[in-house]
């Protein structure tokens, strides 16, 4: 095991520190203090190829310019929340309206867009970046002095094991989430429309025109959300279903997940042979087909011009738009409570 440090940029004056941990098997993560952003995951595949299997920029005026979330820990709130405000206890928070008139990710400088303090550790068998965050009352509109730290534990079994904690002085809001976009190609030598992927959901959540959950939560049953038995990613494409149109030709949609810690997601690109298991105790995950990156000016990934499906994001967390669905899980942290989960993604080979 190995971790390495050097200098990745500067915002405001302040330097980015680019980490990367290096397993026994030659598998690397090379991930910001900033944002917590993953940049890189090179991983084998089944012949021994070692490429880059996520999107991300080798440099940080790429990511303030272009980048849609690439690799970055989204909080304090990952997904929607309708009309940018909530009442929690009584008392009424505005957020910003970052997304038509809706919230998304957290606001204008959400958990992406700061630089987190760093510790790192070495282990025989595994090495850990520990990133620690104070998000300060009233940050982005939120409640309360909440002290995030993130983990991310690369071991000698291919595995990312990502743990989130959270505490607060005050009842607030907390759903974050991982927002890598996985293309099991390797180097995006293709798009992800042939990934097959495997969920073990049979419900998912409805979406408005604005992508906003209308409260409604349908059965997977005889449509393309169904992806209990293993689906290409392109049936979405060219479904017809009224839900793939809304998210402009494709899936944006979180699912409600039936079992955890049971291989309950599972992405498999067949000509690589690249696998990526995801293990998680939350309740859901959204799945995004990258259907927006076709961006109004064009910018390149790593030489790569960006296109629609180049890379699509597995983003475990809680249900968007919950504090106005009491039906849906909670997502309000109260006061003195404890947030913590954990996902692992286990890299494989399928032979
Ligand atoms: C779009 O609707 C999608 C989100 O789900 C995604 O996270 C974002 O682009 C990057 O807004």
């Amino acid at each position: 095991m190995e971790i390495m440090q050097e200098d990745y940029g500067e915002i405001d004056g302040r330097t980015i520190t680019a980490f990367t941990m290096v397993n026994d098997h030659g598998m690397e993560i090379t991930c910001l203090d900033y944002g917590c952003i993953i940049t890189k995951i090179v991983a084998s595949d089944r012949n021994g190829h070692f490429e880059n299997i996520v999107l991300g920029f080798d440099s940080i005026e790429e990511y303030q310019k272009y980048s849609p979330y690439f690799g970055a820990i989204i909080g304090r709130f990952a997904g929607r929340i309708k009309n940018a405000e909530f009442n929690l206890n009584g008392k009424i928070y505005q957020l910003a309206k970052n997304n038509n008139d809706n919230h998304l990710h957290g606001g204008l400088q959400g958990f992406d867009k700061v630089f987190w303090e760093t510790k790192t550790a070495l282990e025989a068998d595994s090495t850990k970046l520990e990133f620690t965050y104070l998000s300060k009352s009233g940050e982005e509109g939120y409640p309360g002095n909440l002290l995030m730290k993130v983990t991310y534990t690369l071991n000698n079994k291919n595995e990312l094991i990502i743990s989130y904690k959270g505490e607060s002085d005050e009842s607030t809001l907390l759903n974050v989430t991982n927002h890598t976009y996985f293309n099991l190609s390797g180097n995006l030598k293709r798009d992800i429309l042939n990934h097959q992927l495997t969920i073990k959901s049979r419900k998912f959540v409805e979406l408005d025109e604005r992508l906003i959950p209308t409260g409604k939560i349908l059965s997977v049953e005889n449509t393309p959300f169904d992806f209990q038995n293993g689906r290409k990613i392109k049936d979405g494409m060219t479904s017809g279903h009224v839900q793939n149109w809304i998210a402009g030709n494709g899936y944006d949609h979180p699912f409600l997940l039936t079992e955890q810690h049971n291989k309950e997601i599972i992405l498999l690109d067949e000509e690589s042979g690249r696998e990526l298991i995801i293990e998680t105790d939350e309740p859901a995950v959204v799945l995004y087909t990258g259907n927006q990156l076709e961006a109004d000016e064009s910018y390149s990934i790593r030489g790569v011009p960006s296109r629609n499906y180049l890379g699509l994001c597995l983003e475990t967390q809680g249900l968007p738009d919950s504090i106005h669905n009491p039906h849906f899980p909670s997502n309000i942290l109260k006061k003195g409570e404890v947030f913590q989960s954990v996902t692992k993604y286990k890299f494989d080979i399928k032979s």
